[in-house]
């Protein structure tokens, strides 16, 4: 089902904020990611201030057959009608609690919900301007133009057994994570690479895979224009496989 760096397809996550859309406009969109062949739909945010979680992903589950994967910004923002969960620890900060703190108030309940787990190390990227996910999570950022870091950051959430990467520059970054970053990251690491925040161009996406990312994530600009989602997974799904 999850998209690994061997088989060298690239993935299109289409990222849904419960507190951001109601149920006519998520009928719509879903109806319009089955068309373009999304293959992921990661539901949650840095902080939800409804309580739409469980029915978002119940509605989104009776209307299409994409794996649906929680993106939490908290505890409490699981459930089990998803298909998985990104196990998110913040690996580019120095907060205990969301290194580990939190994961180990949520692990019983993850484990009863029999959701997928996927352990992520999670980066959060400088993206030109503070972030909810800095503010939440009082932790500095990586600088956008030092890939040394990111990539030692990687590679020790690697060796530490975590099963994937997810470089994130935060929803509405003003500048993506930079194209020297996601190379350089990606090949030194074998896990997949997951990379979002502020992609608002196909073009953007074709090149963030180009180089290396294995799922890129959109919110923001599909928000904005629903109608985007056909061209961004095209343009993913054209990235050519390398062999
Ligand atoms: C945010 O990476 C995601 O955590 C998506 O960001 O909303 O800017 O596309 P955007």
């Amino acid at each position: 089902m999850w998209h690994n760096k061997s088989a060298g397809k690239k993935g299109f996550a289409l990222l849904v904020d419960p507190d951001k859309i109601n149920e006519a406009s998520l009928d719509e969109l879903i109806r319009l990611a089955s068309d373009a062949k999304v293959d992921y739909i990661l539901v949650g945010g840095s902080l939800l201030v409804s309580n739409r979680l469980d029915a978002c992903v119940q509605q989104i589950k009776a209307g299409v057959n994409i794996p649906v994967i929680l993106f939490p910004g908290s505890p409490a923002q699981i459930t089990a009608s998803a298909d998985g969960l990104l196990y998110l620890s913040l690996i580019s900060g120095r907060n205990p609690e969301l290194l580990i703190g939190q994961h180990v108030i949520s692990a019983p309940l993850v484990r009863q919900s029999g959701l997928e787990v996927l352990s992520t190390g999670y980066m959060v990227i400088d993206g030109g301007a503070p972030t909810t996910v800095s503010y939440i999570s009082n932790a500095a950022p990586i600088p956008h133009d030092k890939a040394d870091i990111a990539v030692c950051t990687a590679l020790a959430g690697e060796m530490l057994g975590l099963k994937l990467i997810y470089m994130d520059a935060g929803s509405g970054a003003k500048r993506p994570v930079s194209v020297d970053m996601i190379q350089k990251v990606s090949e030194n690491i074998t896990v997949p690479l997951w990379v979002g925040g502020g992609i608002t161009q196909p073009e953007q996406a074709y090149l963030h895979c180009k180089y290396g990312a294995d799922v890129v994530v959109v919110g923001n600009a599909i928000e904005k224009d629903p109608t985007l989602i056909r061209e961004m997974c095209a343009a993913v799904h054209s990235v050519p496989v390398k062999i």
